[in-house]
């Protein structure tokens, strides 16, 4: 079949299906530690990011294996998409010996520098200087890779976003600042803690530009990373996009939401980036029944199986907590 000719970074339709399946996984591993929370199965704070797979998917979809991504707490589904097996990453969720940090951290602060993830802190914003030294290095490396770094809407309140962005800016370094505006920030809404609309019109201040686009759509999402990527690699410096969405979840999973309205929570509901999609792939018939539940089947079984990997892997041992240290 032929790509799509609606978009200027064309996508095959095979390449459509392989979004969906992505956007399905990442969704259905956060359900499913969702649920494991409550078992008591999960030695590590949970932060879904349930409603918020499109930005993921859009932006790490066609990334190269020497492209950074700088993660945040609510974005597992990167480190899957980065490279990351299901199954280890569920080890690192249970505490195992079998996950990244073979456990020795509370889960969400791994990194894995073969795959170029680098590795979350817990102060929000801190990840944005790192992101602008990593970009550095590509610059004084001569290389065309990218870094790209997520961050919240409350983080865009540090000192640290606005260090990065300006030395981004002054740099011209090849960094896509990808702000997941999920309009809360903990509990407390954007219109308490910033006195503009727009995210994006932050970068205007450091000399470079920043668009407000639907985070719930995962190819508007793709469309503005691939923009940025092709001016990032060809030197003309960073960009910010801030993708609008809302997380179905409380800021973790401990957390009950109270401060939202069911009315917000419904209506965020319907822009689901999911059923959007397959929207959209059944009426350019590219996604049938069978494919459909193909997709489905094949989800369950790599979210099953790395549930079942994550149970009966090792618990660490303690003779290893000080193993792997270097100075
Ligand atoms: C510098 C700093 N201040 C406060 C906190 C406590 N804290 C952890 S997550 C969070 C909310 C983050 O909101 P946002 O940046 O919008 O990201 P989201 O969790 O909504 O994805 C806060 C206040 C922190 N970790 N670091």
């Amino acid at each position: 079949m032929p790509p799509i000719k609606r978009t200027k970074f064309k996508l095959t339709p095979e390449q459509l299906l392989e979004m969906f399946y992505w956007l399905k996984l990442i969704r259905a591993f956060d359900e499913r530690l969702s649920t494991l929370v409550k078992q008591g199965k999960v030695r590590s704070g949970v932060y879904t990011g349930i409603g918020q797979e499109a930005i993921i998917v859009g932006t790490c979809f066609g990334l190269r294996r020497e492209d950074w991504i700088c993660p945040l707490h609510r974005d597992l589904g990167a480190f899957l998409m980065k490279g990351v097996e299901p199954r280890t990453m569920m080890a690192q969720m249970f505490g195992k010996a079998t996950g990244l940090s073979k456990g020795r951290d509370s889960a969400l602060h791994s990194g894995v520098s073969e795959l170029g993830i680098f590795g979350n802190t817990s102060m929000l914003g801190a990840n944005l200087p790192v992101a602008a030294g990593l970009g550095l290095t590509f610059k004084m490396e001569n290389a065309d890779n990218v870094v790209v770094a997520y961050f919240g809407e409350g983080a865009s309140n540090t000192g640290d976003f606005h260090e990065a962005l300006n030395i981004a800016g002054v740099q011209r370094l090849p960094v896509l600042f990808f702000c997941e505006n999920n309009q809360y920030a903990s509990s407390v809404p954007i219109e308490k803690s910033m006195a503009i609309d727009d995210v994006a019109d932050r970068a205007e201040g450091y000399g470079f530009d920043g668009v407000a686009i639907n985070g719930n759509d995962v190819l508007a999402v793709y469309q503005a990373t691939q923009g940025a990527l092709a001016r990032a690699r060809s030197g003309e410096g960073p960009t910010l996009i801030e993708c609008k969405t809302y997380r179905w979840h409380g800021h973790s999973e401990h957390d009950k939401a109270f401060y939202r309205t069911k009315e917000e929570l419904a209506m965020w509901k319907s822009r689901d980036p999911i059923p959007t999609f397959q929207t959209y792939l059944e009426g350019l018939q590219f996604l049938s029944e069978d494919q459909d539940k193909e997709i489905g089947a094949r989800v369950k079984s790599t979210v099953d199986d790395a549930v079942e990997f994550a149970t009966t892997s090792p618990d660490p041992d303690p003779d290893d907590a000080v193993s792997d240290l270097y100075a």
